[in-house]
């Protein structure tokens, strides 16, 4: 099996430089055949950048935005983490190169095998220009939203333009993903479908983060929960934390259980992630502890109703105008 990965990987670099050269320029008088061939194995093959909308070294991740088949797209590069049952293949497959070396210290650069070197892709297509927008590194504000705020100013505005939750129906009505579900309760009050949430590529522990999404389709997010809804998160609590013991092994006291203020999406959602994992949005700022949400609905069932929610928002976010014009900011 290892010459054999071996082989495939020495066959990549047979390509001549010429045509490497083009394929790497997206050069538009490269062949007719190996433009056809490549766009119909990639679909991305001449995908044209308009702008990196963020990057960042240290997360190793770049969010484009550019035009696929003339339509605007998003898509989100994402180097992975480095396994550890991967170790000895690395070690032992890969092609290395010195950089330098002095003393008892030496760095190369490493070539894994292709099939170690791969790169998480997400692509968002057509993307609106809210997608544009939400993935554009912005200075954030914090706001103070009272529950008559929410009433007057942000329902409003969701109600008038929010992201468009089609893919959750999606997966609710087993239109897609369906062969990715971890668990189902098909109850249509308290049940629930938990699957991987999709910016984790389930190649590691240690990025767990799975979505649990309410089968109920009046829930926008935690401002609409009451103690009515108390079986609903109790239930979702229970059955996700057992039904991820049994999957993957990770036992509750290793789980974050998490609810944001304000989601992107607005049927109500429940984020399981690894303890460890600092997941973006997990803050403060924008998490709520599944087990402090319960435990302030039996406190009070009005608790998300009536009380003062804070969370981010950026710059350009038209709710934020909304808040500024209510001179809330
Ligand atoms: N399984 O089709 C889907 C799908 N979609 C469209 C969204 N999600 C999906 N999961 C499946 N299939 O965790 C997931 C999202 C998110 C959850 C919705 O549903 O990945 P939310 O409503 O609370 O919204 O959760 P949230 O968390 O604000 O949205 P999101 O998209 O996670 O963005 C928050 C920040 O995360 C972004 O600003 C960006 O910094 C970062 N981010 C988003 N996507 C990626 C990514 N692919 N890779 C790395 N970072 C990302």
């Amino acid at each position: 099996a290892e010459t054999g990965k071996r082989e495939v990987d020495f066959a990549d670099r047979n390509e001549t430089d010429t045509a490497k050269a083009k394929r790497l320029k997206n050069d538009p008088n490269s062949d007719q055949d190996n433009h056809n061939e490549s766009a119909s194995a990639n679909p991305l093959f001449g995908f044209k950048t308009t702008t990196v909308l963020r990057d960042s070294a240290r997360e190793k991740n770049m969010f484009i935005h550019g035009k696929l088949n003339d339509q605007d797209a998003v898509i989100i590069l994402e180097k992975t983490p480095i396994r550890e049952d991967t170790l000895l293949e690395i070690f032992n497959g890969s092609r290395l190169k010195l950089d330098m070396r002095n003393d008892i210290y030496s760095t190369y650069q490493l070539q894994p095998p292709a099939h170690l070197n791969e790169m998480k892709t997400t692509v968002v297509c057509p993307a609106t220009e809210k997608h544009v927008k939400k993935y554009l590194r912005q200075e954030t504000y914090l706001v103070q939203e009272t529950g008559e705020d929410y009433r007057s100013i942000t329902l409003p505005y969701i109600q008038s333009q929010s992201f468009s939750v089609q893919w959750v129906y999606n997966i609710l009505e087993k239109k897609a993903e369906a062969e990715r579900i971890v668990y189902e309760d098909p109850d249509q009050d308290v049940g629930f479908v938990l699957l991987p949430d999709f910016k984790w590529d389930q190649k590691q522990l240690d990025d767990l983060h799975l979505i649990a999404i309410v089968h109920r389709r009046d829930i926008k997010s935690l401002r609409d929960l009451t103690a009515l809804h108390l079986p609903l998160l109790t239930n979702i609590r229970k059955k996700g934390e057992e039904s991820i013991l049994k999957r993957y092994a990770v036992a509750a006291s290793k789980l974050k259980v998490y609810l944001h203020y304000q989601p992107s999406y607005y049927h109500l959602h429940i984020h399981f992630n690894a303890l460890s994992y600092e997941a973006p949005g997990c803050g403060v700022e924008h998490a709520h502890l599944l087990s402090d949400v319960i435990q302030n609905l039996q406190a009070d069932s009005q608790y998300y109703h009536s009380r003062s929610l804070s969370f981010p928002l950026r710059a350009d976010q038209g709710l934020l105008s909304k808040f500024k014009d209510a001179e809330k900011t």
